[in-house]
């Protein structure tokens, strides 16, 4: 079996690789970018990994590399997919996000493979918005109504539909993953949960005094990124293409993942090291997302391995080993270097 992966050099791209070539494919990726100094990083990971050069945004770059790799299963990753920057970013990010998906969809359809290849779409819990009115007790689910609040969701939702347009009109076999937040040791430091494991374990090794965020009330469904990567390969076994939601069904504020995260290097009171930084605001906030996976545990068998609390702890000893304290034995730091760091 082969596989084409965009966005290979994300964190997602990382584990589906992995978890890709652990059940015997051929893997591609395509990396965007004449410089990237990701491209090194996978070739030094993922040595296993074919690297084909081309961009979303350029059609004729994904008709090669859909024709070069001829994939049974085309995982479609690309996106600019940091919702903040979305907001500065907003034509950008329909260009990449939104109609990336689109001209993704047609190589696919020009390399006449539309019988054969199997797409996997990224979408996104940010198409739901998290407001009190749409969103169900139990969570979202398959069949709950959209309302984006940000560039990226509203892109995102773009990509869904023409990815559920091309299902209908050409019988293309493309099923979409609604996806909620997850994490690990390979996610992006831009995004909070990795920002904090990464300040916290650097606190606790002296090596910085504060952590500056935004919002701290807002709820994510937080998951770790490796269960949910296995969750968009059972979709593309599926006999038929469809939606799917892939969630823990647990939600928190990001106060309490900054609380389990201190919690994890021995500190109980977190707010001398946690500061408001307003410019990290939003121009529109996402309030609470929970979801609800249901469907994908009955009909595909999914099931998380990681909770919260286990998703904490793997992401501050990463960083611990990562940042100096390299021996996470010793996960109560000394209290003088976390006072004086805070003073
Ligand atoms: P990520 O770490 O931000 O990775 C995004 C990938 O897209 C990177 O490899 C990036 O390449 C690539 N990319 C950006 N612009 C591109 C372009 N013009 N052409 C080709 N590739 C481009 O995201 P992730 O967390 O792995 O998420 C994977 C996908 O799932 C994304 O579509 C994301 O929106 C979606 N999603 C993520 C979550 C989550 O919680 N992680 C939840 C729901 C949905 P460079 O980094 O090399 O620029
Ligand atoms: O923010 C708040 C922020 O950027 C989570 C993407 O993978 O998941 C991700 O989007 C919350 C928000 O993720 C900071 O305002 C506070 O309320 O980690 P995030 P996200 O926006 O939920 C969805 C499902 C995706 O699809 C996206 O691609 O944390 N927050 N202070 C902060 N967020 C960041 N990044 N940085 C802060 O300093």
């Amino acid at each position: 079996m082969r596989a084409l992966i965009t966005g290979i050099t994300g964190q997602d791209g990382g584990h589906l690789a992995e978890l890709l070539h652990d059940k015997g494919y051929e893997v591609y990726g395509l990396v965007h970018g004449q410089n990237n100094p990701k491209r090194l990083a996978v070739e030094t990971e993922f040595p296993f990994v074919t690297l084909l050069e081309g961009d979303v945004t350029d059609p004729t770059s994904i008709v090669r590399a859909v024709e070069t790799s001829q994939p049974d299963e085309l995982y479609n990753l690309a996106a600019i997919s940091h919702v903040g920057y979305s907001f500065k970013n907003p034509t950008l990010t329909a260009e990449v996000t939104g109609k990336g998906v689109l001209n993704v969809l047609e190589a696919v359809r020009l390399a006449r493979l539309t019988d054969t290849t199997r797409v996997y779409q990224a979408s996104t819990s940010e198409m739901f918005g998290g407001l009190d009115y749409n969103r169900p007790g139990r969570g979202y689910n398959e069949s709950s109504l959209f309302h984006p609040r940000s560039p990226y969701g509203a892109a995102k939702l773009y990509g869904h539909w023409i990815a559920k347009n091309y299902r209908e009109s050409y019988d293309m076999f493309v099923s979409c993953g609604i996806l909620f937040n997850h994490e690990g040791e390979r996610r992006g430091v831009e995004f909070v949960t990795r920002k904090i494991t990464t300040a916290v374990a650097r606190i606790a090794s002296g090596l910085q005094d504060h952590l500056q965020l935004g919002d701290l009330w807002p709820k994510r469904d937080w998951g770790y990124a490796g269960d949910y990567v296995r969750g968009m390969w059972q979709m593309l076994q599926h006999p038929e293409p469809e939606d799917f939601v892939l969630a823990s069904g647990e939600t928190r504020s990001v106060e309490q993942f900054v609380e389990a995260a201190f919690a994890e290097v021995g500190v109980d009171d977190w707010r001398p090291f946690v500061r408001q930084n307003p410019a990290l605001l939003r121009p529109a906030q996402v309030d609470i997302l929970l979801g609800d996976a249901s469907k994908a545990e009955s009909e595909l068998g999914w099931c998380r391995e990681v909770d919260f609390s286990g998703l904490v702890q793997r992401m501050v000893r990463h960083d611990l080993w990562l940042h100096g304290s390299h021996d996470v034995r010793h996960r109560r730091p000394r209290s003088r270097a976390l006072v004086g760091g805070a003073a």
